[in-house]
């Protein structure tokens, strides 16, 4: 069940181990406190095979995940969920996918994975500058991590 591996430095987060086949998912956190300051999804980032899931896990509570419009692959699903509360997303189109916690957002509580070939990652980067000033810092930093 457990196929992550921490990887050096919390900056780098989480891998994904895959096996040999099939689908690989990872944990990610919502905390009010962690290795990057207050109010963070940890790890920031990860790097994904398209069908891979993340596994976002209401650790403290007051958190969601709500899909970041302008760092979303074509076609794919917009996400919102309740306060509080675990939610899976599967990542079933390559692209670069960006997630905020809505309450935290001023925070730069910010997500992003990268799903195979990042086809949308010129818009989703352009899009960090239409961004609030701790999300702008946090997410140059995500980009910067999945390069
Ligand atoms: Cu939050």
């Amino acid at each position: 069940m457990l196929k992550t591996i921490l990887a050096a430095g919390a900056v780098a987060g989480l891998v994904a181990v895959a096996g040999q086949a099939g689908a690989a998912e990872i944990q990610v956190k919502m905390l009010n406190k962690g290795a990057q300051g207050a109010m963070v999804f940890e790890p920031a980032q990860a790097t994904l095979k398209p069908g891979d899931t993340v596994r976002f896990l209401p650790t403290d509570k007051g958190h969601n995940v709500e899909t970041i419009k302008e760092m979303l692959p074509p076609g794919a699903e917009l996400v919102k969920s309740p306060l509080s509360q675990e939610i899976v997303v599967k990542f079933a189109k390559p692209g670069v996918y960006g997630f905020k916690c809505t309450p935290h957002w001023g925070f730069g509580m910010a997500f992003v994975a990268k799903v195979g070939q990042p086809v949308n990652l010129a818009t989703a980067e352009a899009a960090i500058a239409k961004t609030p000033p701790m999300a702008k810092k946090r997410l140059t930093a995500s980009f910067a991590a999945l390069k």
